[in-house]
């Protein structure tokens, strides 16, 4: 897999980068390029270079929900100015006091040519991928080009987010570590986003699932959903819980959002809810070896250029 290499200097310019003085570090930024705005769930992904740095970076700000604990604060710290008014109604830009955070910025440095594709505005196609599709397309290309899963690794060994982990079972068969996705604030319920990682490798998607991973899904469904009610307070009932089809990234992991949050990839083309794919197993073995998975494709996406070369999209 190409992925994304990292070395020692890399690690260190991160560090640099990431080191918590957040103002400081973003003064030095300056924007190559807006490559997404999304103003439905008021995202924008920036492509851009720190002052001095060679390599690229990718930030990612997002409006953050308010809080209903600090609503009352916020709201008589803030100063309005007026921007309609029509009998009983009017509108105002808000802008309020400094110490509510106005948004949560993701930043992803050093940034590959693929990150700033992924980020990017983009075209999108549906792909059917059948059986046949998946061994003489998707496979070989996933196999020479994906993410690396040099995160996925720093979790499972512990090197990185440690202290954020809200369960792990090490069986090395059917255990998982769960902990906060990288997209969740870790403020608001209403929001939850954890993710399940299996501390087995080579289980690389939805595809690969079989007979034998049945205690290993079932283990994350049962055990997470307990977890998730002793810890926040959240029922089963609450919760939508699904692999990706593609994943971002080639080692099993789960996601385990709150219903109320209309997360990014829990679409039709993407998620596929635990509990069917647990049950579509006990149906038939091999349910996901045979069946045509549908999902889309974005214009620079690697496989998306396999598709194309074939002539699938003609
Ligand atoms: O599409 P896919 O199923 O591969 O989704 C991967 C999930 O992992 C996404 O929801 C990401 O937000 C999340 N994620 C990605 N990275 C790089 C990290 C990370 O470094 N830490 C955590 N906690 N989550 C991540």
């Amino acid at each position: 897999m190409s992925g994304e290499g990292e070395n020692d200097a890399s690690q260190t310019k991160r560090m640099k980068y990431s080191d918590g003085e957040g103002s400081r570090v973003l003064k030095d930024f300056s924007v190559t390029k807006i490559l997404k705005e999304d103003s439905k769930v008021k995202l924008m992904a920036i492509h851009g270079k720190f002052e001095g740095a060679n390599d690229d970076a990718v930030l990612l700000l997002e409006k953050l929900p308010f809080a209903s604990k600090t609503v009352n604060a916020m709201l008589t710290g803030s100063n309005l100015h007026e921007t309609l008014k029509n009998d009983i109604y009017s509108t105002y830009e808000a802008v309020s006091p400094p110490s509510f955070p106005g948004y949560k910025t993701t930043m992803i440095y050093p940034a590959t040519e693929k990150h700033i594709a992924k980020y990017s505005e983009q075209d999108v196609f549906v792909v059917h991928e059948t059986k046949e599709l998946y061994s003489m397309v998707t496979k070989p290309s996933l196999e020479q080009s994906s993410f690396s899963l040099q995160w996925v690794y720093n979790i499972l060994e512990k090197k990185t987010e440690s202290e954020r982990i809200i369960h792990e079972d090490v069986d090395p068969e059917t255990g998982f570590i769960l902990l906060p996705d990288m997209k969740w604030d870790r403020k608001d319920v209403n929001s939850l986003y954890l993710v399940a990682i299996v501390n087995k490798h080579g289980v690389k998607s939805l595809r690969d699932l079989n007979k034998q991973c049945l205690p290993l899904l079932k283990n994350i469904l049962n055990t997470g959903t307990k977890v998730i009610k002793e810890k926040f307070n959240i029922p089963d009932s609450k919760l939508r819980i699904y692999i990706h089809y593609q994943p971002s990234y080639y080692h099993l992991h789960v996601h385990f959002t709150h219903v109320k949050f209309d997360a990014p990839g829990s679409d039709v083309f993407r998620a596929h809810l635990l509990s069917s794919v647990i049950e579509n197993i006990e149906n038939n073995g091999d349910f996901y070896e045979n069946k045509t998975l549908s999902f889309t494709l974005r214009e620079n996406d690697n496989l998306f250029k396999k598709y194309n070369e074939r002539g699938y999209f003609d």
